[in-house]
């Protein structure tokens, strides 16, 4: 799929706020805090400044909607499990997340896990959260550019301790290189030809 044109179109933190729904299913990004969601979206749309990106954990605090080719959204959302802000705060941006995850807007949610960490209590909860709520969604495994060949045998094998999965059932990327960007478009794509439900 070629990305034509890719708009930011607003931040919100409430349902009310949220743009209006499209008919095409909107894409979700979340994860860890620093797992890479922004730049992923950055990867993937191929336009390196559209979700602001950082060093420091935290920097996406509201949801973002980026309008794609005019067709659907992607949606950036707050991290999660970044220790160092106040906890008011921390609870702010996770009552953000979870809002737009119970929302009823019709949507597919990609689950952003870093391949050198082994999932961690949040990850956990989300993808129980994301099968209690029977909300449709797919593993990426980001910073793939970190890890050789061995690194990513002895890193799945770890991660397998905590979550099951099947390897063609989920992606990798690396935002560094881009590799792994055709494979989550293709499917993108799929989606919004409704090849998959
Ligand atoms: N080497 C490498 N670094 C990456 C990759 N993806 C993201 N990073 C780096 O990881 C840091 C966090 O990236 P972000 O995209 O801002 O992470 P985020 O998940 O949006 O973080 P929050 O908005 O805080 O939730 C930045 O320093 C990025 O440059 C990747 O694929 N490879
Ligand atoms: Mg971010």
């Amino acid at each position: 799929m070629i990305i034509k044109q890719a708009d930011f179109v607003k931040s919100a933190a409430f349902e009310r706020d949220y743009p209006e729904e499209l008919i095409n299913v909107e894409f979700a990004f979340v994860g860890r805090s620093n797992v890479g969601k922004s730049s992923l979206v950055n990867s993937i749309t191929g336009r390196s400044k559209l979700a602001k990106t950082s060093k420091t954990p935290g920097r996406t605090q509201l949801i973002n909607y980026f309008l794609i080719n005019k067709e659907f959204f992607f949606v950036d959302l707050p991290g999660y499990g970044f220790a160092k802000v106040p906890k008011a705060m921390k609870k702010e941006w996770g009552l953000t997340m979870e809002r737009y995850l119970a929302s009823p807007r019709k949507k597919l949610v990609f689950v952003l896990l870093d391949i050198r960490r082994v999932p961690s209590g949040e990850d956990l909860d989300m993808l129980r959260w994301l099968d209690h709520y029977d909300t449709p969604f797919k593993i990426i495994f980001t910073k793939m550019d970190k890890v050789s060949n061995n690194d990513k045998v002895k890193a799945l094998k770890d991660i397998r301790t905590k979550i099951d999965f099947d390897n063609d059932d989920v992606f990798f990327h690396s935002s560094l290189n881009n590799k792994g960007k055709e494979e989550v478009l293709s499917y993108v794509e799929s989606c919004l030809t409704g090849e998959i439900e």
